[in-house]
């Protein structure tokens, strides 16, 4: 044999083993992608991203939306296992509860890459790779810039919490992080912290519930996304009080709806989440074809936001 023909046997081979059926060239990827759902701007910018980006790399994508439940996106999951799709990739709701279904899709020898948020299972062979961001970084990132803010400020600074979807990787790691940085903090004071669903109606339903129990002990708001942050200005302007002034607000994601509250100097900070992983997603889906071993994790490059970039930023922001 030749090398060049023994490398194609060798890849073929591996291939082969992973997936189960030979790989031709001329024969179309299918993957299955199970979404969370539409819950924010940053969901829909993740979407159009994995959409156009399988549509560049002439991947067949069978796209499924949960409807932030996760029983859908099991459902979905089975369903992809049944029509033998090549890979499967979803984006978790919540970290627990994939065992059975991953088992699975992994007796069906199909491969799993994680996007965007993290499961928690003792075996991590039920899945290929994982990427995404670093949430618990975000966290920090955001209780940085509060530190550095409110470094001249004596305190107490007292903070209410919008968390986003109970269970979600994100929610866990943005509060973890941010927890670490201000916990030998003694000025800095969780006051009230609750969930807002990542979405822009539970945030400022939550937020209205805040004002009314605390009303102007309030200093800041950190919102686990920016369409929570959003609703919040709304209740806070209800409140006849001024977002951004009389409470500092501090959020994650970095869409453009933040921008443009930060332009209009009602939101102070954003911390940037891209949800821009579709062209990294097909990558990886073709080396996994293509018999490549993939890095079981890769993390997103992120920057942070404050409101006096935003001017400047707002003019290059993709999503
Ligand atoms: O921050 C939020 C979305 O999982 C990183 O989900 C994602 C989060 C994002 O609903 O806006």
């Amino acid at each position: 044999m030749t090398n060049r023909v023994s490398a194609i046997a060798a890849i073929l081979v591996s291939a082969l083993a992973m997936t189960g059926s030979p790989v031709r060239a001329d024969k179309k990827i299918t993957l299955g992608f199970s979404q969370i759902g539409a819950e924010s701007e940053w969901r829909t910018a993740n979407t159009k991203s994995i959409k156009e980006a399988a549509d560049t790399a002439g991947i067949n994508l069978k796209f499924s939306d949960a409807q932030q439940k996760q029983e859908n996106q099991i459902k979905a999951i089975r369903s992809f296992i049944a029509q033998k799709v090549d890979v499967i990739a979803f984006s978790p709701v919540v970290e627990t509860g994939w065992e059975p279904v991953l088992r699975e899709a992994k007796a069906a020898k199909i491969p799993v890459i994680l996007t965007d948020r993290a499961v928690n299972v003792k075996d991590d062979t039920l899945w290929v790779s994982f990427m995404g961001s670093d949430f618990v970084e975000e966290g920090r990132r955001a209780a940085n810039w509060l530190v550095d803010k409110t470094k001249d400020n004596a305190g107490p600074i007292n903070i209410v919490e919008l968390q986003g979807t109970v269970g979600s990787a994100p929610a866990i790691d943005r509060k973890k992080g941010f927890e670490e940085i201000i916990k030998d903090k003694a000025k800095f004071k969780i006051i009230r912290s609750q969930t807002g669903d990542f979405t822009r109606a539970k945030g400022k339903e939550v937020m209205e519930a805040f004002l009314k129990a605390e009303g102007k002990k309030i200093n800041v708001l950190f919102a686990h996304n920016d369409d929570m942050a959003i609703g919040a200005i709304q209740a806070i302007e209800e409140a006849g009080m001024k977002p951004g002034k009389d409470i500092l607000i501090v959020s994650i994601d970095g869409v453009k709806g933040a921008f443009q509250a930060m332009m209009a100097g009602k939101l102070n900070v954003s911390v940037e989440c891209s949800p821009l992983l579709g062209p990294q997603l097909m990558s990886a889906v073709k080396d996994l074809m293509a018999g490549k071993a993939l890095p079981k994790r890769i993390v997103t490059q992120e920057g942070v936001f404050p409101q006096e970039t935003a001017a400047k930023e707002f003019p290059n922001r993709k999503y």
